[in-house]
Order: structure tokens, then sequence, then C-alpha cells
């Protein structure tokens, strides 16, 4: 409304209110049908050995080797050889993407260069050939895992720092100081059910084809055989790596990533409640990190509470939302896909200059919307000199 002798002045348009801008994560807004996610393919791998150096090789694939079917079924003292036989990764060193980055160097050559070309993906426009890095989202397996169950996470948020290099969008989590604190303080117990986690994996696997388990060494949580993925979320190639327990010799298919298996260990359940309760949280976690490298099959160790397993239950990947499919407190994959693809689209048109300098931090608080901050180097900058400048040549 116009007063009397007041003059109407516009405001400038440099003055024009402007909310920072930020994604929301409540799953309502994200229950449209299943985007597409193109079938994972495995581009290659590495390992770290027992001193955490990296190797491009396959050195610490190890083999699924389950007790005989047959036999009395499995008695794993998970508690066994702690602490005396535990060499745990040191936490302190923040590795960030170094390791992919590693690969990546070492296979610039195929990625930038021609291709086995797919005619289908070239006619819609993606093609898989020079220039394709440049338009991926890089980063680690595990993020994209924190990406997927966000809509239904109620406890620990996340921070992603985002740079972008010679158009390629490279993605990679900082630690909370909420985590930070919480890693820290970690109590005696939580750390004993570490190591009973990774003690299950040796239990499970044998270090050859055909052989058996050896549970009488170390457990040293430095040696990890990473893959290395090609995939597609809707329009946003990705190239990420995640870390593989073992691989099945007796699998219908030996094609990695359909050979490989994830192992995890849960409590023994005894009622339908404490069922329940783990379609609708653990679920979620062994579905969304697997799905997304496609490896078919979980298979889990429930442990008594005095850390014995003394029985195996095997998820198949894609049946794993069935046991939530009716359930009004349950999750759904379309959502977890959907709010992904919403991240990837809100990071890339987020991040503008292309400079790995440059960071965009990616906050998340349950509860909350994703925010974004803008910092240049230390302590965000996360790109390694030696990478940039050996991709500048
Ligand atoms: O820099 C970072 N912020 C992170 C680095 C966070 C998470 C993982 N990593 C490292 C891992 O050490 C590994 O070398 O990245 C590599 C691959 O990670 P990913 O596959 O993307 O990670 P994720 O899917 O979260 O974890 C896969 C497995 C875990 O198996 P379970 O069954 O527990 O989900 O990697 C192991 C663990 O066995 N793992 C770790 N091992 C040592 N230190 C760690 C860790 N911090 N995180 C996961
Ligand atoms: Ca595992």
């Amino acid at each position: 409304k116009r007063e009397a002798g007041k003059t109407e002045v516009a405001e400038p348009r440099n003055k024009v209110p402007c909310p920072a801008p930020s994604l929301p994560t409540d799953p309502a807004l994200y229950s449209g049908p299943f985007p597409f996610y193109r079938r994972p393919s495995e581009l290659g791998c590495f390992s770290l050995d027992a001193q955490r150096q990296y190797h491009g090789d396959a050195r610490a694939l190890r083999y699924y080797s389950p007790p005989p079917t047959n036999g009395p079924g499995p008695n794993f003292d998970l508690r066994d050889g702690y602490p005396d036989r535990y060499q745990p990764r040191d936490e302190e060193v923040q590795e960030r993407l170094d390791h992919l980055l590693c690969w990546l160097l070492e296979h610039r050559g195929r990625l930038e260069g021609w291709g086995e070309n797919d005619s289908l993906e070239k006619n819609l426009g993606y093609s898989w050939g020079p220039g394709w890095l440049a338009g991926a989202i890089v980063t680690w397996r595990g993020h994209l895992t924190k990406l997927l169950t966000t809509p239904y996470e109620r406890q620990e948020g996340w921070q992603l720092a985002a740079s972008r290099f010679q158009g390629t969008l490279y993605l990679s989590e900082v630690e909370t100081p909420a985590a930070r604190a919480q890693r820290l303080a970690r109590p005696p117990l939580l750390r004993e059910l570490m190591y009973m986690g990774y003690k299950f994996e040796q239990y499970m696997c044998a270090d050859k084809p055909g052989s058996s388990p050896d549970p009488s060494g170390e457990v040293n949580t430095n040696v990890a055989f990473c893959s290395v993925l090609r995939s597609r979320l809707g329009s946003h190639p990705l190239l990420f790596s995640g870390e593989v327990d073992c691989t099945d010799p007796q699998a219908p298919s030996t094609q990695p990533p359909t050979c490989y298996v994830e192992l995890k260990t849960s409590k023994e359940m005894h009622s339908p409640g404490q069922w329940r309760s783990f379609y609708r949280h653990k679920l979620l976690k062994w579905w969304a990190q697997s799905f997304l490298p496609g490896v078919p099959n979980v298979v889990a160790g429930f442990r008594n509470p005095e850390g014995f397993v003394s029985s195996l239950k095997t998820f198949p990947t894609m049946e794993m939302f069935e046991y939530v499919r009716n359930d009004r407190d349950g999750w759904n994959p379309s959502v977890c896909m959907n709010f992904c693809a919403a991240f990837l689209s809100f990071a890339q048109s987020t991040v503008v200059q292309d400079d790995p300098r440059l960071v965009h931090l990616f906050s998340w608080e349950p509860g909350g919307p994703v925010t974004v901050s803008v910092h240049r180097d230390a302590p965000y900058a996360f790109l390694p000199i030696w990478y940039v400048e050996a991709m500048t040549q």
C-alpha cells in the first residue's frame, strides 16, 4: 500500500533477502517411484596391507568358507584373542579419499581414454569414454550409505566435504565433533564389540579358495580389500569404492560384484519385537551398504550375550525390503535412493567453482535440513597436492 508523503523505493536487487539454500530430509518428500540405478560394475580393486600400505591388486581378498552344513554348526567365540591378538587401525589418521585417489591416478588413462562404449548409454547422452570422469561423482561407498539412510536416521548427523576438480565432484566425509568425542570416549565394551565383528570375519574367511579359516592368528584391521565400482543414480555417474569382506568361490557367478559376500554380526533375537526392530533399523543399514555395490548376500552371525555365534542366516540384499514392506514404521528403498539423488543434484548445483582448494561443507543433524558452508584450504580441503599435481600434468 502507498502511504501519503512517503516515496516508495524499490529494494536494490542485491539486498533482496535470499535464504541460504538447504535440502529437507523428510521421508514423505521422497516417496516417488524407484529412480534409475545402473547395475554396478567393478572397474578394479586395491588392497591395504597390515601396515595400511596401498597395493593395486587383490592380495587382501579373502574367500568365503562357512562351516560345513552337515557338521555340528558354528560355535565361534568372538571374544577369543581380545585384546592380545588385536592390531586395530589407528583411527587418528584421517585417510579421506587418499587410497581411492591412488587407484584413480593409476587408472586415469582407462577412465579418460576410450573405454568399452555402451551404445545404449551413449544414445541417452551418458557415455563411457573421454570425459566420463569429468561428469562423475567420486566418493566412498560408506558415504553414499549414509546418504541413503538419512531420511530414516534419528541418532547420528554427518558432514560431507565437496570439491570440484577438472569437472569431477569429490565427496569426502568429515568426522563431526560429536562423532570424534564419541570415538575418543568409546566404552571398553563397545571396543570389544567392534573386535568381535572382525573376529567373525576371521572364522568365516580363508586366505585361499578351498582352504579353511584359521582363527589362531591376529586380527589386524589395517588389512582391507576394496572394490572400485561404476554406476549411475538418475543422471549422476558414480565412481565409488567399498571394502569387501570376501568372495564366494561357489557363487553361481564368479563375476564381481555378484560373487562378493558381506559379513555381519548381530545380537541373538528371541521375541517378535526384537526381530521387528532388527528389520526396521539394522536391515536398512545392511541393505543400503550392499545394494550400492551390488553385493547380493549378507551373511549374519547371531551372537549370544557371552559372545558366541551358534547360528548363521543369509539375507539376500534384494529380499531385505520384504521384511518391512507392510510395516508402517518400516523403510522404503525408493525414499533412500530418491533422497540420495536429490542430495547429489543439490551438491552438483551448489559446488559450481572448479577449484581443488575450495570446499563446500554439507552438514546434517537429525530433525533438520542439509545445510552448506564454504571454506578454503585447511582444515577442510581434502584433495592432496600429489593428486592435483599429477592430474594437472
Ligand atoms: O575417511 C573416512 N571418513 C572413512 C574411511 C569412513 C569410513 C571408511 N573409511 C575407509 C575404510 O577404512 C575402508 O578402508 O574407507 C574404506 C572403505 O570404506 P567403505 O566400504 O566405504 O566403508 P563402510 O561401508 O562404512 O564400511 C565397510 C567396512 C566395515 O564393515 P562393516 O561390516 O562394519 O560395515 O569397512 C570397515 C568395516 O569392516 N571399516 C573400517 N575399518 C577401519 N576403520 C572403518 C574404519 N574407520 N570404517 C569402516
Ligand atoms: Ca562386514
